[in-house]
């Protein structure tokens, strides 16, 4: 499957026409003027880097280099932050293509086109009115001004953390009944900047709350929703990033740039394009103003990411291991204080929907974020999900509302401890990854609005449909699962579970706790997450038969440039063909596989193209009986010999895991547990619980 995606050298000059072809075509906005060549006039630019291998993509995410979301199967858009980051493409034999040359001019023309929009718009038609990005003090002001206009129905909060730099990070709830915190509703939980620069992240997590809270009691599917479910907006997670990134960036201004502008400015945009937190040596908080000027070239270098930080599969491929990289993955999983607040919210809850919010590149992302064959910690294939089905058909109808693309998060490049890859994987509520509009991390901020409220095609629909259809999903019983029976008025039911999440390393330890509050009838209702975790579930898994059907191996030289075919001939019924490659020097041979049509034509069905000294390996699955080419192609300068072997294979479907995994459920008077009952629970499932026991002590005590 993925080896016939792969392209060779001889494909790439095809591929780069069309890669640009497709971007251009997508309504690029018009770009800069060129940058200067000299290193200190170097300003940073946003590049597409030719990739037609999976081997090429693993050698660019190797480089560390600043890779954004934006990729497609032969290339992948990287921010060069200086000179330095250019030579290091350059230095690993990668092409690339300028896309935005100038990120400073385009900051200060996005900027010019927001002051316009903002002095020529009263109100823009997003809910809250906004005609320009917030920056942190108006997010926190606005959070209070939704609580304050809505007392009963709106609450804000505090998350337990503060920020590295001391900030507190603030959450609103929304719900009928807000403050009746315990009361078994579903919690539906949308974030946003978890990566600094990502600015329109934030401005739809929370013009959504705005949006539910200002038709609450207006619009009827919504006030049945805040009925139904309670829905917590964390539009900052990131607060110390986001400061800085919103700061410099919305400074930017060629005016000040063109008569020679500040130092920072002129040498980056300053902290504009700063994705990380601001952990700038592990284990020590920054300074006082250090995390500002440290960040420095581009914002770039310093700090963690947070969308590695997490525990699900934390320390795995796609995650950097070294500080400075663009994806530092920190020094152990939840080692932040920003990573740790979600954690906290999402154990601390009955999260049954998640959405977190990114910037760019019009997606809807679902777990995991490494391929189904991926060979874990545990020694077997990572696989799909257990809910896959579903993930995918909910991802399917919110992409369709913004004519986003629905896909695996590893479609594009492996990533591993991802907000939801965490959550889902340690909660088993579902959870996306959204990535907001075509082509820029802050674009002007008329695109917010058409992404958010649909635009064109999509007018009336956007990301605001796209997200109500995910807290639809969320309250939907059949998406989780729910425990209902009778206990004292006034108990506190706990509910708590236990466990070893797998990272990459070895494992973190998770504890679930979440409460629910019997009402004065004696009987509760309790919307929760299955028992079971996804991560533990019984998964399907190929097993390759260790003794092949056929196996026929060749060996051979074949000099510079050119190539040798050999023929093999799939004479029965098989799952796998297997191709390997060998050869005991240096070089860098490729391997092609054609098969043979009837009138004597070849159709390539797969081929591998590494880089110099890695082996070469075709697999290709239950492949159609007939002849086959076996192309070996030298693009060293010596003349090694290879030796090929084509094996066929019969594999056998067969589950891992398959754990059962319970709740303990516990009914407490004043701290004292006066009953305590494992639950079993499964997806879709409804559980009934009469805590009898509980009842008994509770009027005898
Ligand atoms: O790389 C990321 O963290 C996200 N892209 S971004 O350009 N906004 O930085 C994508 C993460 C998607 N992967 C998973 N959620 N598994
Ligand atoms: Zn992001």
């Amino acid at each position: 499957m993925v080896a016939s995606s792969r392209r060779s050298r001889r494909f790439r000059a095809i591929a780069v026409t069309v890669a640009v072809a497709a971007v251009t075509g997508g309504g690029l906005l018009p770009m800069g003027t060129a940058p200067a060549a000299a290193a200190e006039t170097f300003r940073p630019q946003l590049v597409t880097v030719d990739t037609p291998t999976r081997a090429d993509k693993d050698r660019l995410v190797a480089l560390g280099l600043d890779l954004t979301e934006h990729a497609g199967h032969d290339y992948v858009e990287v921010v060069l932050h200086h000179a330095g980051d250019a030579l290091t493409l350059r230095a690993a034999g990668l092409d690339w293509q300028v896309r935005i040359p100038d990120l400073v001019r385009r900051a200060s023309d996005v900027n010019a086109a927001n002051r316009a929009y903002a002095a020529a718009t009263t109100a823009s038609p997003l809910p809250s009115g906004r005609d320009s990005y917030r920056t942190l003090s108006d997010y926190n002001a606005d959070l209070d001004r939704l609580a304050a206009g809505h007392p009963g129905l709106v609450r804000k909060f505090a998350l337990p953390y503060k920020s590295l730099e001391g900030k507190q990070v603030y959450g609103v709830e929304i719900a009928d009944h807000v403050d009746a915190v315990d009361d078994g509703r579903p919690v539906f939980v949308m974030l946003g900047l978890h990566h600094a620069r990502e600015w329109p992240s934030g401005e739809h997590a929370v013009e959504f709350a705005y949006d539910l809270a200002e038709n609450h009691g207006h619009d009827a599917r919504i006030t049945d929703l805040l009925r139904k479910a309670r829905v917590i907006v964390v539009p900052v997670v990131n607060v110390d990033g986001f400061e800085k990134s919103v700061n410099d960036g919305q400074l930017v201004d060629l005016r000040t740039v063109d008569e020679g502008g500040t130092g920072s400015i002129l040498a980056t945009p300053g902290n504009a394009y700063k994705r990380k937190n601001c952990r700038i040596i592990d284990g020590l908080s920054p300074l006082a103003g250090e995390c500002g000027l440290v960040s420095s070239p581009g914002g770039f270098g310093a700090g963690i990411d947070l969308n590695r930080n997490y525990g699900g599969f934390w320390g795995g491929p796609g995650a950097a291991a070294e500080p400075v990289q663009a994806t530092y993955r920190g020094a152990a999983p939840f080692s932040e204080p920003e990573t740790r607040n979600i954690r906290a919210l999402v154990s601390g809850r009955q999260v049954t929907g998640l959405i977190t919010n990114h910037t760019f590149s019009n997606l809807v992302l679902r777990p995991n974020g490494v391929a189904p064959d991926t060979i874990g910690q545990d020694g077997l294939p990572v696989g799909d999900p257990p809910d896959e089905v579903a993930l995918k058909e909910l991802g399917d109808r919110m992409a369709a509302q913004n004519g986003y693309t629905s896909q695996h998060s590893w479609e594009l490049y492996d990533t591993t401890g991802t907000t939801e890859d965490w959550s889902y994987n340690a909660t088993g509520g579902y959870g996306y990854t959204f990535e907001i509009g075509p082509d820029e991390f802050h674009p002007p901020f008329p695109e917010v609005v058409d992404e958010y409220l649909g635009a064109g095609a999509y007018a009336g629909k956007g990301n605001r449909e796209a997200f109500l259809l995910a807290l639809e999903n969320a309250v939907d019983p059949r998406a989780h699962s729910v425990l209902t029976g009778k206990a004292p008025a006034g108990a506190t039911l706990r509910l708590k579970k236990t466990f070893a999440t797998p990272t990459w390393a070895g494992v973190v330890q998770d504890t679930l706790d979440t409460t629910l509050t019997v009402g004065a009838a004696g009987s509760y209702t309790w919307h929760v997450n299955p028992s079971t975790r996804p991560v533990v579930q019984a998964r399907q898994t190929r097993v390759i038969s260790s003794e092949p059907l056929k196996r026929q191996s060749y060996t051979g030289t074949t000099a510079p440039t050119l190539a040798t075919d050999q023929e093999f001939t799939v004479d029965r019924a098989a799952d796998l063909l297997e191709v390997k490659l060998d050869w005991p020097t240096p070089d860098d041979l490729d391997l092609r596989v054609l098969r043979k049509n009837t009138d004597g034509t070849l159709t390539e069905v797969g081929s591998s193209a590494g880089s110099v000294g890695v082996k070469e390996r075709v697999l290709l699955d239950s492949p159609a009986q007939g002849t086959y080419v076996l192309r070996v192609e030298n693009w060293a300068s010596a003349t090694p010999s290879w030796t090929l072997t084509a094996s066929l294979y019969d594999a056998t479907e067969q589950q891992t895991g398959g754990l059962v995994e319970n709740w303990t459920l516990s009914c407490e008077k004043n701290g004292t547990v006066l009953e305590r009952v494992p639950v079993v629970v499964d997806r879709g499932g409804r559980v009934k619980a009469d805590l009898k026991t509980c009842a008994k002590k509770w009027s005898n005590g």
